[in-house]
């Protein structure tokens, strides 16, 4: 017998939807939903066959018996796990509160029991991975327009001109965004890369800037000045929806686009051509303002330059720029009901001080890495558990050895994951969660130009003793007494009672995948675009007035970055297109595509160090070391090497990734406290690491 199931993917955070195929209870398909993806997917997506296959995952609930890493584990069942948690959780919060509960996770659309759950306890401790990620560029956005990163989104297919800086849209990929590219270049539109090194996405750029690592503040700075100077902006839209323009033009003149150039190693007549070419295409041009910006201490200035670029072309809600997102009410729609909604604010102050000592971020998810300060410092008080729902801290933040020191202040550190993470392997339980072709989730809303409610379908029955997270947290919270805030027992009254004020029935998914909330992008009438920026002002904001109240200057100036050391280069990273972070190392497809990373290294910095392509090399940093080869290239900036995020892994169960490659985090060292000060974001590519050819000739690279 066989049926199709619409549903979406779980290989990595995007959740592009699928189509999969099921015979006799196998999945024997996977493609991109043909309503919405043409039936397009990456070779990720392509890989949950072999994940699904793959017995080297938790098979059933793990309680530690040995010491925290030792890889003793029983297997229990889940009544047995469950009742073990929760007694934990009961004994913690009878000594110390429920806000010394922490629950982090990896955000996205499936979160609403994880957060219902802490929020049910009474602690406000709920966090995520973003300051490894996105809180530069989400913290750039507040300021300038007080909406967040997600509430923009970008007409990338009928833009003229797509500027990226160290976003490689083609490898760290979306796929819709990722065609939208491809689509934008065959209409006859420009591309614009900025790395330190050549990637895919600078091979299908019209025009490429290969910088100084660290230096995309001052060619923003450069951009801005040579815009306002060529009088390539749009005047209107600047003084009608924008205040400080004339701080901002008075600020940049020094950066003058010779100085960016020369800063950044460019050359300045093809800064100038950029310039020219912004004249021709504006309104349609596009600044990414970033994803990935954890990584330098001006990360947040310089992603805040580029939404100012986006303001001063005018690009705001037209057709190929920036297109506000939009959910159930911009479409006169009512939207689904969240659990999190239902339950009192819990009365605590965030023990990572964010709210009240560090009141210039968001509040949101906070910062994860301050609260390993607290978990060892117990001030403002003691934390003493840890839960990590799809996340692993171990990976995602630097130096582990630093993290570890600070996990054993906790009593109780649980992992729900669908793989053993290095996280897992140092918990004190794993709750195995079944992979996304074993679940089903809740319904969730798609914002965007045309914002749609999806969900995802079980398509096979797990493989194995394990069990979808809207069932842990609810078994949970019933045992821990808080059960009333879970009102269902099956998935489908929780998409009843998610659906009640809509007037959907789950039924209406069914031929799709998902429900329209639009037939058409909803774009704003321009008449409607003052009211909609949440800053003090009401308008955009090119000098920020609640950064300027904290004593905080907008518009900073610029400091060039350290130059490495003599024989020490400065470590950055990035992703491929065929593996998301560390979790699909072990994958056994996408092992045999990318066994391992590898370090790459200039052409002359390599022969000054007598270094040939495929040698084995010892990175170090700080008493840290490793060994991985080396890919000696003429494509990288001489001041950086660089390396694929994710290897290194240490979990012996998993036979392909164990010890295959070099950990970047593990190198790391020192960096878990170094933030941007404004952003909050990580400052990851703040390190130098020592590269010396290794007198090893090894067939494999070992443990850091
Ligand atoms: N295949 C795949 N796709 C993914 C992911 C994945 O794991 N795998 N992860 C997703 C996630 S969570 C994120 S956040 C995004 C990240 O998306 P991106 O930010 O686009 O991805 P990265 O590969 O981290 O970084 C991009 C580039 O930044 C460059 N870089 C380093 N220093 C500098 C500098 O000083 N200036 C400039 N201009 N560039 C610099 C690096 O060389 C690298 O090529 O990708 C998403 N998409
Ligand atoms: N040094 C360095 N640090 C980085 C980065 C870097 O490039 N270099 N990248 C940064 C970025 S951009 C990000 S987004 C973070 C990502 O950091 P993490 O939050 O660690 O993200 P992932 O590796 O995607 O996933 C975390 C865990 O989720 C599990 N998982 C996957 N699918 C499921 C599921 O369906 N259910 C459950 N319960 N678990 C699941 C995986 O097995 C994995 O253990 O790391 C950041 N940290
Ligand atoms: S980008 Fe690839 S792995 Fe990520 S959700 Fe889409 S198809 Fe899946
Ligand atoms: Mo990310």
């Amino acid at each position: 017998m066989s049926n199709t199931v619409f549903s979406l993917c779980g290989m990595c955070t995007v959740r592009c939807p699928i189509r999969v195929e099921v015979e006799n209870g196998q999945v024997t398909w996977i493609e991109g939903n043909p309503h919405i993806l043409d039936g397009a997917l990456c070779a990720k997506g392509s890989a949950g066959l072999a994940l699904l296959a793959d017995d080297e995952r938790p098979q059933q609930p793990l309680i530690r018996r040995g010491g925290r890493g030792a890889g003793r584990w029983e297997g229990v069942s889940w009544e047995i796990v469950l009742d073990f948690v929760a007694e934990k959780l009961k004994g913690i919060i009878a000594r110390d509160g429920a806000r010394s509960v922490i629950l982090s996770c990896r955000g996205g659309p499936f979160i609403d029991p994880a957060r219902a759950f802490l929020k049910a306890l009474g602690s406000p401790n709920f966090t995520d991975h973003d300051s490894a990620c996105g809180r530069n560029v989400h913290h750039a956005s507040l300021s300038v327009y007080g909406l967040g990163r997600v509430d923009l989104a970008y007409d990338i297919k009928n833009t003229k001109h797509l500027v990226l800086f160290g976003r490689n849209l083609l490898e760290a990929l979306k796929v819709g965004e990722a065609n939208q590219v491809l689509d934008m270049l065959d209409a006859g539109g420009r591309l614009t890369y900025v790395d330190v090194r050549q990637t895919i996405t600078g091979l299908k750029a019209t025009r490429f800037f290969q910088v100084r690592p660290g230096t995309d503040y001052a060619l923003t700075l450069g951009m801005i000045q040579g815009v306002i100077k060529a009088g390539a902006y749009d005047q209107e839209f600047v003084s009608r929806y924008s205040t400080g323009f004339d701080q901002l033009a008075a600020f940049v003149e020094p950066y003058t686009i010779e100085w960016a150039a020369q800063e950044c190693g460019i050359k300045a007549k093809s800064l100038h051509g950029f310039i020219d070419e912004l004249g021709e295409d504006r309104p349609k041009v596009i600044f990414h303002p970033g994803w990935m910006l954890a990584r330098y201490r001006d990360s947040f200035y310089a992603s805040r330059n580029l939404h100012l670029l986006n303001v001063l072309m005018g690009n705001i809600e037209i057709k190929g720029g920036q297109i506000l997102a939009k959910g159930a009410k911009d479409c006169g729609k009512k939207g689904i009901r969240n659990l999190v909604d239902g339950i009192p604010q819990p009365t605590e102050k965030r023990a990572d001080g964010v709210g009240w000592k560090h009141t210039r971020f968001d509040k949101g998810p906070g910062l994860f890495q301050l609260f390993y300060e607290t978990m060892q410092t117990a001030d403002p008080y003691p934390l003493k558990s840890l839960f990590c729902y799809r996340h692993d801290p171990l990976t995602c933040f630097p130096d582990p050895a630093a993290q570890k020191q600070a996990l054993d202040h906790l009593d109780l550190i649980v992992s729900i994951d669908t793989h053993y993470s290095e996280f897992g392997w140092y918990s004190d339980v794993i709750l195995p969660e079944s992979v996304y072709l074993e679940r089903d989730c809740g319904i969730s809303i798609q914002k965007g130009p045309k914002p749609r409610l999806i969900y995802r379908r079980q398509a096979v029955a797990p493989r194995f003793d394990t069990k979808p997270g809207w069932w842990i947290f609810q078994q949970l919270a019933e045992r821990l007494g808080v059960g009333q805030y879970f009102p269902y027992q099956t998935i489908e009254d929780l998409w009843a009672w998610q659906l009640e004020p809509t007037g959907l029935t789950i039924a209406d998914f069914e031929q799709k995948g998902f429900v329209d909330l639009a037939d058409k992008p909803v774009l704003l009438a321009l008449d409607k675009l003052a009211n909609i920026y949440k800053t003090p002002s009401g308008k955009i904001e090119m000098v920020s007035e609640k950064l300027t109240k904290e004593g905080i200057a907008t518009l900073k100036p610029y400091a060039s970055p350290l130059k490495p050391p003599e024989g020490m280069f400065r470590l950055v990273f990035g992703r491929t297109a065929v593996n998301s972070h560390g979790h699909t190392i072990n994958n056994p497809l996408l092992h045999e595509l990318l066994p391992t990373n590898t370090l790459w290294i200039n052409k002359r910095e390599a022969v000054k160090l007598g270094i040939s392509d495929g040698d084995w090399v010892d990175v170090s940093a700080d008493g840290v070391s490793g060994v991985i080869k080396a890919k000696v290239t003429e494509f990288i900036h001489p001041e950086a090497v660089y390396c694929i995020h994710g290897f290194g892994r240490q979990v012996p169960l998993q036979s392909r990734a164990y010890h295959a490659g070099l950990s970047d985090q593990k190198l790391q060292v020192g960096l878990l406290n170094d933030m941007d000060p404004v952003g909050g974001g990580l400052c990851l590519c703040e390190g130098f690491v020592e590269v010396r050819r290794s007198s090893n000739n090894l067939k494999r690279s070992v443990e850091l």
